[in-house]
C-alpha cells in the first residue's frame, strides 16, 4: 500500500494525488504539514530532507519527496496509465515542461499575495498579472494546436502544469486578467477529468474562495 503524506489543499500534494487518480494504484493520504503540523518530526525529515510536503512511502520502506519526481516515477510504475510518453523526443520534451512549471510556480506566487492583502493595491495587482502573464503566455502558446502539452496524449507534462494553471483561473475575473484561449481550452479538458475535479478543482484554493476572496 502507498502513502502519501500531505494536507489534500497543497497544490503539490493536489498534483501526486490527482496523478495517483490517473493510475490504478491505490493509496491512503495522510493530513500532513500546515495547520497538521509534523513536517520537523525527525521521522518526516528522514522521508522529506526539506521538511516539505508531499512524501510518498510504501510498505517495504520504499520512499520518494518531490511532487514532480513522485510523478515521474508513478508514470514509470505505472505504463498502462499512458502517462509517460513512448517516443523519446516527446518524453524528454515533457520533462522539461515539468521542471519549467517552477517558472509558472515563481509569477503566480506574487499575484496571489497581491489580491489576498486586507487592503488590495491596485497597481500591484496590474503589475504581478501582467508579469504572470508574460509566462502563462508560453504555455498558451505551446497548447495553441494541441490537445494536451505533448499533443493528443494526457501525460506527465500536463500533471505538473495542471495545478498551477488552475490557480491562474482562480484570479478574480474582476481583475482582468488577459486571455490566453489555448491554455483556457486546455484547462476545460482537465476540468473533465475526474481526477482533476477530486483532487484539485474540489481541494486547490477553496477555502479562500468560500471567503470571497476568488482565490
Ligand atoms: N517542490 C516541492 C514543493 C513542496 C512544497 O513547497 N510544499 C508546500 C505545500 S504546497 C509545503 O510543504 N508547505 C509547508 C506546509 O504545508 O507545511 C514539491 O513539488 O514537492
Amino acid at each position: 500500500m502507498l502513502t502519501v503524506w500531505g494536507r489534500a489543499d497543497s497544490s503539490a500534494t493536489a498534483r501526486v494525488m490527482w496523478a495517483l487518480g490517473e493510475t490504478a494504484l491505490s493509496c491512503k493520504r495522510l493530513d500532513w504539514g500546515g495547520r497538521f503540523g509534523g513536517t520537523d518530526d525527525p521521522a518526516y525529515r528522514a522521508l522529506s530532507p526539506h521538511g516539505r510536503i508531499p512524501a510518498i512511502t510504501r510498505d517495504d520502506g520504499f520512499s520518494l519527496w518531490e511532487s514532480n519526481t513522485i510523478i515521474r516515477w508513478l508514470a514509470t510504475t505505472c505504463p498502462e496509465a499512458g502517462l509517460w510518453p513512448a517516443d523519446e523526443a516527446a518524453r524528454w520534451q515533457a520533462q522539461a515542461w515539468m521542471d519549467w512549471s517552477a517558472a509558472l510556480g515563481r509569477v503566480i506566487g506574487p499575484v496571489r499575495t497581491a489580491y489576498r492583502r486586507p487592503i488590495p493595491d491596485p497597481a500591484e495587482m496590474t503589475k504581478t498579472i501582467a508579469t504572470a502573464a508574460e509566462t502563462f503566455a508560453v504555455l498558451d502558446n505551446q497548447l495553441k494546436d494541441k490537445a494536451f502539452v505533448m499533443g493528443d496524449q494526457f501525460s506527465v507534462a500536463d500533471l505538473a502544469l495542471g495545478v498551477i494553471v488552475h490557480r491562474w483561473f482562480r484570479i478574480p475575473e474582476a481583475l482582468q486578467r488577459p486571455d490566453l484561449p489555448a491554455m483556457e481550452t486546455w484547462y476545460g479538458r482537465l476540468c473533465a477529468r475526474p481526477a482533476y475535479q477530486e483532487h484539485v478543482v474540489a481541494r486547490v484554493s477553496v477555502r479562500a474562495q468560500t471567503l470571497g476572496m476568488g482565490d
